[in-house]
C-alpha cells in the first residue's frame, strides 16, 4: 500500500517533469550506411513544430522544442522571426539552440580545435550568431558539441587544441546575457576515433568552468565508455553545482541513439535517483534540463517519441518512490542489502495506474500513445508528406 505522503512526492514529481524534444528526432535520419526514409518524417521547421506540438499535446510535459541551427533556422539570426511565429501557434516554445560545427567542408580537421585561425574564427562566429539567435528566441541554453578531434596518433596537438577550445568557450561566454547558460557536453568517440578534444565528463568540467558562471556540463546517456558509472558523474557534478543538462537516449554499443530505457532503463532510474536523493538532501532545486537525443531511424518518429516521454515519466516516477529516509539510514549503518532494497523496490513498483491517474487530473490521456493512434494525426501528415519524402534521396554513392 503506497502512503498519502508518498504519492503526493510523486504527484509533486510528476507535476514539475519537463523533457525537451529535439527536432531532429522528427526528421529522417539514418546511420553512416544510408537512410531509411519514413513517409510521415518532418522535413520542415513547420513540420517539426507541429509533431513536437502533438507529442505536447498528448503528454503535457514537452513544452520545449531544441533547435539545430543549421537545419532548422538555415538563414541564422533572420529566421527568428519564423520561429516566434510557430512557437505561438503551437504553443511552444524554443529550447536549447544547437550550433553546428560540424557539417561544413571547412570543419574537415575542426572547429574552434581547428590550427586555421580562420576556420576557428568561423566556427567562432557561428556559435555567437546562436547566442544571438537564442536571446532572439528568449531560449535559455545554448548547446554545446563538438565533432572536433583527429582519427590517427601524432596528427594534432592536443594540449594546443584545448587552449584554443578554452579560448573559443570564454568568448562564447562572454556574449552570455544574464538569463542565458552554455553547456558543454562531451564524447570520447565518433566522428574522431582517436581523440575527441572534450572527451569526458572531466574535461567538459574543466572547460565549462574555465568559460565562466554561466557554463554548465551536459550529460549525453550515449556518450561514455562501456560501463562508465554515469550517475556517478552525475552525483558530482550535482555536487559541483555544474550539472546543466542531459540528452536522454539509450545504447548498447556505441552512440547508438536508441530509445530512452530501451536497454538499461535501470540506470536512468539511477541517474533520476542521484538527482531526486540530492534535493532530498539539501533541500535545494537541481536546475537541469532533461532534453531528448535520439535518431528514429527505424521506429515511427513520433510514436519513438511518445514512447520515450512514457518512459522518462515512468522512470522518473520510480526514483520518486524511493524511501529518503529510510535509505539515508541504511547507508549509514552500511545495512548493504537493505539500502540496495530501498532502491530496488522503488525501482519494480508499478507506477502506470498512479501515472495515468495524474495523467487525467491534468485533462491528458491517460494513453497517451493509444490516443495518438486515435487521432488520425499520423494519417493526414502521411498522405500529406509521403510524395516528397520518398523522392528524397537516401544513399550516399
Ligand atoms: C551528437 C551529439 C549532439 C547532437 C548531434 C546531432 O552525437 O549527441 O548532441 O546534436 O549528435
Ligand atoms: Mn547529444
Ligand atoms: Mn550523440
Amino acid at each position: 500500500m503506497i502512503s498519502s505522503q508518498r504519492l503526493e512526492r510523486l504527484h509533486g514529481a510528476l507535476n514539475r517533469f519537463r523533457i525537451e524534444l529535439p527536432s531532429w528526432g522528427f526528421a529522417n535520419t539514418g546511420t553512416r550506411f544510408g537512410k531509411f526514409l519514413q513517409a510521415a518524417a518532418a522535413s520542415t521547421i513547420e513540420e517539426k513544430f507541429s509533431d513536437a506540438a502533438e507529442v505536447h499535446r498528448l503528454t503535457g510535459v514537452c513544452p520545449t522544442v531544441a533547435l539545430h541551427v543549421l537545419w532548422d533556422l538555415p538563414n541564422g539570426v533572420r529566421d527568428v522571426g519564423r520561429v516566434r511565429a510557430l512557437e505561438s501557434q503551437h504553443g511552444l516554445r524554443s529550447g536549447s539552440i544547437n550550433p553546428n560545427v560540424f557539417q561544413d567542408q571547412c570543419y574537415k580537421h575542426g572547429s574552434l580545435g581547428n590550427p586555421d585561425a580562420a576556420i576557428r574564427r568561423a566556427a567562432l562566429d557561428h556559435i555567437l550568431d546562436c547566442v544571438e539567435i537564442g536571446k532572439g528566441l528568449g531560449s535559455r541554453d545554448v548547446s554545446l558539441w563538438f565533432a572536433d578531434g583527429s582519427n590517427y596518433p601524432g596528427t594534432q596537438n592536443i594540449r594546443q587544441r584545448k587552449k584554443w577550445f578554452a579560448e573559443g568557450l570564454r568568448a562564447t561566454h562572454e556574449r552570455l546575457s544574464a538569463g542565458q547558460r552554455m553547456l558543454v557536453e562531451y564524447k570520447p568517440f565518433e566522428p574522431a576515433f582517436y581523440h575527441t578534444d572534450i572527451a569526458d565528463w572531466g574535461m567538459a568540467l574543466v572547460l565549462a568552468q574555465s568559460a565562466g558562471p554561466q557554463a554548465r556540463v551536459l550529460v549525453d546517456t550515449g556518450h561514455h565508455y562501456q560501463g562508465q558509472n554515469i550517475e556517478q558523474i552525475v552525483a558530482w557534478l550535482l555536487d559541483l553545482d555544474m550539472l546543466g543538462g542531459f540528452h536522454f537516449n539509450d545504447r548498447r554499443y556505441a552512440d547508438d541513439d536508441l530509445t530512452m530505457g530501451s536497454i538499461d532503463p535501470y540506470q536512468v532510474f539511477r541517474i533520476f535517483h542521484e538527482i531526486l536523493h540530492f534535493e532530498w538532501e539539501t533541500g535545494k532545486t537541481a536546475d537541469i534540463a532533461y532534453m531528448v537525443d535520439q535518431s528514429h531511424n527505424l521506429k515511427g518518429k513520433i510514436e519513438a517519441m511518445i514512447q520515450t516521454v512514457t518512459t522518462a515519466l515512468e522512470l522518473f516516477a520510480k526514483a520518486a518512490m524511493v524511501e529518503e529516509e529510510e535509505l539515508a539510514l541504511r547507508q549509514k549503518s552500511c545495512s548493504l542489502v537493505d539500502a540496495e532494497t530501498c532502491l530496488k523496490d522503488a525501482f519494480s513498483t508499478d507506477v502506470r495506474p498512479m501515472i495515468r491517474e495524474w495523467a487525467e487530473s491534468k485533462g491528458l490521456p491517460a494513453d497517451a500513445m493509444a490516443a495518438f493512434r486515435r487521432s488520425g494525426y499520423l494519417e493526414k501528415i502521411t498522405a500529406e508528406r509521403r510524395e516528397r519524402n520518398l523522392a528524397a534521396v537516401s544513399s550516399y554513392a
